[in-house]
């Protein structure tokens, strides 16, 4: 079967009624709020976007927070950045578990509230703390994000998508506080690549889609794409076998998952594997590469010779 007819087939979707709750909770609580923080997973900054979101905040200043960087690629994520900013949207990079970028992150908040805020000033009213509305996918580190501001636990977080249930404010300092919301999805990927990246990234909950397809795709990317780290990390021999299937195998047996009688577990080795990838352990990864400013131009310039060459069609009608 083609690759692609394989992701056709993972047939991912993941829209639970507590996220139609949350949406709508999230939209009664915009008019409160000065600033949305959108963050998206710098593993994916595609596939984690919610396409919602854009109508859902409408005007609301905006900052893209490219979370995870630890887990992604340093020179795509340095990539996505220019990119953001080529389209004059203000983004981030940060690791909410080191605290890495954060700085960078309140300034950044302050600064596109500070029309709000100075414009309260101007009318005499009291001045208030910033406010700003954490938005994005399960998983995506939200909760983790507050915690890192907080300096404390004060949300609950995990390893598994659909932990904050509820709306919670949070006040950080005397001049910001955050609203934390549940992750949101959207109700169809248009793309079976976005279902396969929000999937092994943990955007959604393991137990509705087929994980033995999802692996089979994701150990055939991994040896095609990253052989050396596969080999690195397993002390495999290159080039790697033919198939996935002798990879995981070869996987199973430097790392014992195997069964009694020799048999490998399937299993077992599948989930040593997404583990390893989610946690970092096989090094980092950037999923949804951007294009560089060169392609974009040309792209653009593509677009400008067709419109010219259709516009050329119709005159001569
Ligand atoms: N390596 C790494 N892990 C992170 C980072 N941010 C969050 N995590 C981990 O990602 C997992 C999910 O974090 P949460 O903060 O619960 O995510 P959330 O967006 O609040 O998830 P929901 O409440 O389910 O929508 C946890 O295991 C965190 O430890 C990060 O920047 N780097
Ligand atoms: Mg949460």
């Amino acid at each position: 079967m083609a690759e692609i007819e394989k992701k056709n087939n993972l047939t991912i979707q993941w829209f639970p009624g507590h996220m139609t709750k949350a949406q709508r909770m999230i939209k009664e609580n915009l008019k409160l709020v000065d600033v949305v923080i959108e963050l998206l997973d710098a593993r994916i900054p595609v596939s984690s976007s919610n396409p919602m979101i854009g109508s859902l905040i409408e005007n609301k200043p905006k900052v893209i927070v490219l979370n995870k960087a630890d887990l992604a690629e340093e020179e795509h994520t340095k990539a996505w950045i220019a990119c953001f900013r080529r389209q004059g949207i203000p983004v981030v990079a940060i690791d909410s578990m080191t605290g890495k970028g954060i700085k960078q992150l309140i300034a950044q908040v302050e600064k596109l509230a500070a029309a709000k805020i100075n414009h309260l000033k101007a009318k005499g009213i009291k001045v208030r703390a910033v406010r700003a509305m954490i938005l994005g996918i399960p998983n995506v580190g939200k909760s983790s994000l507050i915690n890192r501001l907080q300096g404390s636990a004060v949300v609950k977080t995990a390893d598994k998508p659909g932990v904050t249930r509820g709306k919670q404010w949070i006040k950080i300092s005397k001049t910001l506080e955050l609203l934390d919301t549940p992750g949101v999805l959207w109700p169809k990927f248009e793309d079976p690549e976005k279902g396969f990246h929000l999937a092994v990234s943990g955007a959604i909950n393991d137990e509705v889609y087929d994980g033995e397809l999802l692996m089979e795709l994701f150990v055939d990317y991994l040896r095609t794409e990253y052989p050396d780290r596969l080999a690195a990390r397993y002390k495999l021999t290159l080039p790697l076998p033919e198939t996935g299937y002798e990879v995981l195998e070869a996987i199973a047996r430097k790392r014992g998952c195997l069964r009694a009688g020799g048999k490998i577990d399937d299993e077992k080795v599948r989930r040593l594997l997404l583990t390893e990838f989610r946690s970092g352990k096989l090094g980092g990864f950037t999923l949804d590469k951007c294009k560089s400013a060169v392609e974009e131009k040309a792209e653009e310039k593509t677009e400008e010779a067709v419109s010219a060459e259709c516009a050329m069609t119709e005159e001569t009608k």
